[in-house]
């Protein structure tokens, strides 16, 4: 039976806004009325379907108020759409401010909606210990219907900082697989003037200082002394200038390509030889998921919920975070010995197919949805 979804979510966020927007793209395919309800167009909405809407979210900067108010005006958006289409449930991602948004709004609707909430990660991670909002965050979490979390050390972590009286789900993160899956794209590997016989190391963030990217420069040195390659740096943040600084004092200038924000990274890991995820906080590392579909490789930190997606030694290999000397052996590694680096290959684009894949996905979310309105 066709449901009507809102859906909210910080719509440039890397991964939670791409989950969010992926699940109502799949979700529509179904034959649900997806209403996205959020502060800009999600990124990755560019294409037109019928049961896709999108309602921006205007928040206006009277001279009284000292800040814009960004949470008031979404749920009164929120209620303003779900009590014009009738909506069955507002899926929001983040407990802050968008659970609690949701709360607002669902006590201006007329009539009885639910509340789904993801946890990201950020969310509960780096807000979780800021003790002036732990309350917030529980209160978000405690009046959701239904909350899940994208892996199970997520769903640790919420306990152990928050400690909501709520049972969370874990449901993990997916990729669209039509859009992720190894192609031939040699050409570009030698538009960016690297050499055939050069291996690419590829770190794809928004380069905050959990992703620790000095530390992916500092393990590629010591790579780049054992095997002819380059290093692709995908993204752009706050680490962005000391990264380029790094570098130069490497003598790094040539071999680290800084490619900034791209779109269509399936093109970029499709010449990527192993992929880096080094940082110290990851509640899924949806990047490695997006690699792993595309055969590549991937050497993440022991942290958070990376080692749900990488099993070492069988899809991919797991270091100790600022580890560099094991980072650069396990890349080292993988570029020298062929038949290690295709089995690994195999069995990472295998567990995406399994254990990550989207159907399976979007089928826990839809019996969280039907569950809660009385329809399974
Ligand atoms: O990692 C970020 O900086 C962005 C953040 C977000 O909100 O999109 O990512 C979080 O959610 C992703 C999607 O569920 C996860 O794959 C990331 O691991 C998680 N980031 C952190 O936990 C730091």
């Amino acid at each position: 039976m066709k449901m009507k979804i809102g859906i909210t979510c910080y719509p440039t966020v890397g991964g939670s806004g791409v989950i969010a927007t992926e699940l109502g793209k799949l979700l529509a395919e179904m034959g649900h009325e997806i209403h996205f309800i959020s502060s800009s167009m999600p990124f990755r909405l560019n294409r037109v379907d019928p049961n896709i809407y999108y309602h921006a979210v205007e928040v206006n900067q009277y001279s009284v108020f000292q800040y814009p108010p960004y949470d008031l005006a979404l749920a009164s958006k929120m209620a303003e759409v779900a009590n014009r289409e009738k909506l069955d449930i507002l899926h929001v991602h983040y407990a802050i401010p968008h659970a609690v948004c949701a709360f607002l709004a669902k006590n201006m609707i007329h009539h009885d909606i639910k509340i789904v909430t993801t946890l990201h990660g950020t969310d509960i991670t780096v807000l979780g210990y800021d003790t002036s909002l732990t309350e917030l965050i529980k209160f978000g979490i405690e009046q959701s219907d239904a909350v899940t979390a994208v892996s199970e050390d997520l769903v640790k972590q919420t306990y152990e900082l928050v400690e909501p009286k709520k049972e969370i789900q874990t449901v993990y993160n997916f990729i669209d697989e039509r859009v992720y899956h190894k192609k031939d794209r040699s050409e570009l590997k030698k538009q960016y003037g690297i050499e055939e016989h050069e291996k690419v190391i590829i770190h794809i963030s928004n380069f905050r200082p959990v992703k620790r990217t000095m530390d992916v420069i500092n393990a590629f040195n010591l790579v780049k002394e054992e095997v002819p390659s380059k290093l692709l740096l995908v993204g752009d943040g706050p680490d962005s200038s000391s990264n380029c600084k790094l570098v130069k004092e490497l003598g790094l200038d040539g071999d680290v390509l800084f490619l900034g924000k791209q779109e269509n990274v399936e093109d970029l890991l499709s010449i990527s030889d192993v992929k880096l995820l080094l940082s110290s906080k990851e509640s899924f590392g949806l990047v490695l998921l997006e690699a792993m579909a595309c055969g590549v490789p991937c050497i993440g930190t022991n942290v958070g919920g990376i080692p749900e997606v990488i099993q070492h030694g069988e899809n991919g290999f797991l270091c100790e975070l600022g580890d560099i000397d094991q980072i650069a052996y396990y890349t080292i590694k993988l570029l020298q010995d062929e038949k290690l680096h295709k089995e690994i290959s195999s069995r990472a684009m295998e567990i995406v197919e399994t254990k990550f894949h989207s159907s399976k996905i979007v089928d826990q979310y839809l019996s969280i949805y039907k569950s809660l309105l009385g329809r399974v």
